[in-house]
């Protein structure tokens, strides 16, 4: 074969290329596998004791604040269930199992600190100070909801809390997460992003996008990956030909660390370390939160189609809840006394709102035309007028 120059000189920046002498160009910076850490993050030992080094050392008024949350979260989870086979509610996504992912990490967000969910976080968003109520009438959709009835159960929001939009296309939240921490970067402001989703959106084009901007412009960001072993039928075994999830991060440049999403105490620690990382100016990170999905993936999913019971009660040795909560009795912090009483008022809480949210109207048929315009454009005025003296306005409102 001839060779002819423009052929030699492909060859041989071919050559120079693989040898890593191709110029600036190519050189992407230092080494990066410093950057995962494989060995998960673990604060509460198996025979009940902490390791002193990893101890957050959160008070014991805080210590009881964040367990009764997780309790909270799962009593409410468990009625909603409920309500929804009953018909009262047309759907339901929820936490359990993996209240320890969810709590130990909002825990470890700071006021200023912004949280974008996935579909599973109310409990962070009630940590946050959202009242229950009003969690509640979104699960209703009544006029009361945030979003009036436009969005599906689950899909909460909440501005004042800090607290991004439930947007149910995977990933979504992700580059918004990544793009609210860049401008928050360019204005100076002293935030962090927390961007919640499970390890089936790792495959969604939003996650990729969203890492290579974060390592890219080192954004103060927290991705929080939710391993919680499925997305809904696809196991995670088959999600990703990777070692791991954190390994993903590497790729980026970001920093990838796994945690045991069962350890509460540890996920709020490897959260606390990530957001000041950030907020320190040292860019991203992910984290790896190894938990388990113990619930279907929805009200609408039967998981016993695809996966063995064995496995579920394998993992609900592991629980989350039972595990902070012996760690708490052996510090003297809880007692069954103190169970039944959290029970009860968290019960009873959630039935009073639950009745006045069965109370609540529906929204009116004309609020589909607000929030989005400050001023309604003339067209969408017709609209609205046709639609009120229309057959469809019967029946709708109060
Ligand atoms: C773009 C897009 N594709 C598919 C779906 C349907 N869907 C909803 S949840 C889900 C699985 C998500 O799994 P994972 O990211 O692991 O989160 P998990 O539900 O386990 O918390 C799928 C495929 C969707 N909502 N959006």
């Amino acid at each position: 074969m001839s060779v002819t120059p423009s052929t030699k000189n492909a060859v041989a920046a071919t050559a120079a290329h693989e040898n890593g002498k191709n110029g600036a160009a190519h050189v992407l910076g230092p080494a990066l596998s410093p950057l995962v850490t494989h060995e998960p993050v673990r604060v509460m030992r198996e025979d009940g004791t902490v390791d002193p080094a990893r101890d957050p050392k959160l008070s014991d008024d805080r210590l009881v604040e964040l367990y009764s949350m997780m309790v909270r979260t799962r009593i409410i989870d468990e009625r909603l269930v409920t309500l929804q086979r009953q018909g009262r509610i047309g759907f339901h996504i929820g936490s359990l199992g993996e209240e320890a992912t969810i709590i130990g990490s909002a825990a470890a967000a700071r006021p200023q600190d912004w949280i974008f969910p996935c579909y599973r976080e109310f409990g962070a968003l009630l940590l946050r100070g959202m009242p229950l109520q009003s969690y509640v009438d979104n699960m209703f959709g009544n006029a009361n909801d945030a979003v009036r009835g436009r969005q599906m159960p689950d899909h909460y929001t909440g501005k004042p809390y800090h607290f991004g939009s439930v947007s149910s296309p995977i990933g979504t939240q992700i580059t918004q997460a990544v793009g609210f921490a860049w401008a928050a970067k360019m204005k100076k402001d002293d935030l962090v992003t927390l961007v919640y989703f499970g390890e089936g959106a790792t495959s969604s084009n939003e996650f990729h996008n969203g890492a290579n901007f974060a390592g890219v412009f080192k954004t103060p960001t927290v991705f929080l990956c939710r391993n919680n072993g499925w997305a809904i039928s696809i196991p995670a075994s088959k999600q990703s030909a990777s070692q791991t999830f954190a390994d993903k991060a590497v790729a980026y440049g970001i920093r990838g660390v796994r945690v045991d999403g069962n350890d509460v105490l540890a996920v709020y620690l490897a959260t606390r370390e990530a957001i000041e990382r950030g907020s320190r100016g040292e860019g991203s990170t992910l984290l790896e939160l190894l938990t388990y999905r113990l619930s279907g993936h929805s009200t609408s999913d039967d998981p016993k189609a695809y996966r063995k019971d064995t496995e579920v009660e394998a993992w609900k040795s592991k629980d989350p809840n039972v595990r902070f909560r012996g760690w708490l009795e052996r510090r003297g912090l809880w007692n069954d006394e103190k169970q039944t009483r959290l029970e009860e008022a968290a019960a009873a809480e959630l039935q009073a709102c639950v009745q006045a949210a069965e109370k609540a109207p529906t929204p009116t048929l004309e609020s589909m035309f607000d929030d989005v315009y400050a001023e309604l454009p003339w067209h969408l005025r017709e609209q609205r007028d046709e639609l009120v003296r229309g057959p469809r306005a019967k029946g709708h409102g109060h």
